[in-house]
């Protein structure tokens, strides 16, 4: 989707602080981090949220995990412990529509979160 900020990022017509790239995902930092690791994965493909790529059946999702576990050990929070949040729909605090994975590490989290 040309009007979608991170298809355009996935197409590198936006800049980021790419980390991680796999056939079918990318990694690149938050602009706002929340932690001393904040890197958001996205699968490429434009899925609106967590809900759409679930319903999408098609294993992206578990391509989406699998680049967040590679994400923390690349990161070096694995052992420490990390936080992977998929905020879905507004009243969860989702404000970009391309579905997207925050990997959170490198502090001690609290729960429940805010
Ligand atoms: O999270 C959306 C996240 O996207 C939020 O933490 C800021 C981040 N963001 C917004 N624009 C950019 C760019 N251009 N690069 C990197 N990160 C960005 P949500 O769960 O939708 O609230």
């Amino acid at each position: 989707m040309t009007d979608c900020l991170f298809c355009n990022i996935a197409a590198k017509e936006i800049p980021a602080e790419i980390v991680l790239e796999t056939d079918r995902a990318l990694a690149f930092r938050d602009i706002n981090p929340q932690a001393p690791t904040h890197v958001l994965v996205i699968p490429r493909a434009h899925h609106e949220n967590a809900a759409a790529l679930a319903e999408a059946d098609d294993g992206l999702a578990d391509d989406l995990l699998k680049a967040c576990h590679a994400v923390a050990v690349q990161e070096g929070v694995a052992e420490s412990g990390y936080r992977v949040v998929l905020n879905t729909g507004p009243g969860a605090g989702q404000t970009v529509f391309h579905v997207h994975a925050h990997v959170l590490g490198g502090r001690s989290l609290l729960w429940p979160p805010g």
